[in-house]
């Protein structure tokens, strides 16, 4: 059997219909003489395929397009093509995770510079963006393979924690799993159900977590709610800080700000109850642009919401000129950085932390520069100093 491959002979999308065609003992040949941009113009070639696109394969089956789907259909035509991989399931999710890697890779990198998708505000392709990536951070993509697109977290993080999105979509959660595709498929086969996970995931030993559990379906009773579990922080020994004065000092503060909330922060800090610790962005390089890493900054203190009860921090955007470097300070109710903070929010491991020796004299001042947005601060000017109180 020969079949007929619409395709000028240099279009690397019609290779792998000719290749896979080599590989599986068919004949495809070009159709003589075509000319990108005639060829696919004509009314005989858009009843083929309306879009217009190269390459159309004629089959007896009627014509197919789209290059993956005509290397495929050739694919088929040898029973058991070794081609297709040891199982069909294989052939199939290595293809679709290698095919989103690439989708999300070119994601990242438009939003290492671009806060939205077009323009400074969010637009309808936001929305629909954020909506496909529901699916698949709500479903499929687990931490671990996330974390190695970091712009698209913090895209698909600001987006879902908008108010209107929020009223939408609810409180969204990142799956702590991936779906057991080859036992969905054969569930007699318990065996099929071992597979190994995707690469990526393997090689980075996720954190083996449950499933999440089934969340009761509108109407369907609920039980009665259990009381909320105590945040371990609430149970440390009491301090003689009280977080809320500090934060209060700090905000009333409009002179003396050296004299007055710095002299107020020493006198009231305790040390044993409450640790500082500096943090710096380990990827200033990509801070290109101002707005964009004033919104990462601002995206990174709503997510700190959670802490609010137990922190303070300060974020400095520093520099007159790109690339900017975003360096913080922040107060944590005991000696470690609180376990549910590093759990819940990803901007965390953006960021190298130390905790602050302010044995240290040194250490003790830039703290105190940072509390203050010094200026300079480290010899260069500020382009914002963000607080979370
Ligand atoms: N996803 C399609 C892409 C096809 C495609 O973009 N073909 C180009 C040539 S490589 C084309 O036909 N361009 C002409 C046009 O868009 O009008 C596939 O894999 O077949």
């Amino acid at each position: 059997m020969s079949l007929i491959l619409h395709s000028g002979n240099r279009n690397k999308n019609a290779y792998k219909a000719l290749i896979a065609a080599e590989y599986t003992g068919v004949e495809v040949k070009l159709v003589p003489d075509f000319e990108m941009g005639v060829s696919n113009k004509t009314p005989e070639f858009l009843k083929m395929n309306p879009i217009g696109k190269v390459p159309v394969l004629e089959t007896p089956d009627g014509p197919v397009f789209e290059s993956n789907a005509i290397a495929r259909y050739v694919t088929h035509l040898k029973a058991d093509n070794p081609l297709f991989g040891s199982s069909h399931i294989d052939y199939a999710e290595e293809a679709a995770i290698s095919a989103l890697k690439r989708a999300l890779g070119a994601l990242n990198t438009h939003l290492a510079s671009n806060t939205y998708l077009v323009g400074h505000s969010v637009t309808l392709a936001d929305i629909v963006m954020t909506c496909n990536l529901y699916s698949g951070f709500t479903r499929l993509m687990i931490k671990s393979f996330t974390s190695d697109f970091p712009h698209v977290e913090r895209y698909f993080w600001t987006l879902v924690n908008q108010p209107n999105f929020k009223k939408i979509l609810g409180e969204v959660k990142q799956t702590e799993s991936v779906p057991p595709v080859a036992s969905a498929k054969k569930p007699s086969q318990p065996k099929e159900s071992a597979k190994p996970k995707p690469k990526d995931e393997s090689k980075k030993e996720a954190k083996k977590v449950e499933p999440p559990k089934p969340k009761p379906e509108a109407g369907e009773e609920e039980e009665a709610p259990k009381p909320k579990p105590k945040n371990p922080l609430d149970l440390l020994p009491p301090s003689k800080m009280i977080l809320d004065d500090w934060k209060k000092l700090y905000s009333n503060t409009k002179t003396n700000f050296r004299e007055v909330a710095i002299k107020g922060f020493w006198d009231m800090y305790d040390p044993e109850g409450y640790s500082l610790w500096f943090c710096d962005y380990k990827y200033n390089d990509e801070n290109t642009v101002s707005f964009v890493t004033l919104n990462k900054v601002g995206g990174f203190l709503q997510r700190m919401d959670l802490a609010r009860k137990y922190a303070f921090g300060k974020m400095l955007v520093i520099g007159s000129e790109p690339p900017f470097k975003v360096k913080g300070l922040w107060l944590f109710r005991g000696q470690e950085i609180p376990q549910f903070v590093l759990d819940e929010c990803y901007d965390m491991e953006l960021y190298d932390w130390r905790k602050a020796d302010i044995a240290d004299e040194a250490q003790k001042e830039r703290v105190n520069q940072m509390i203050e947005d010094h200026e300079p601060f480290e010899g260069e000017p500020l382009l914002d100093a963000k607080c979370f109180k």
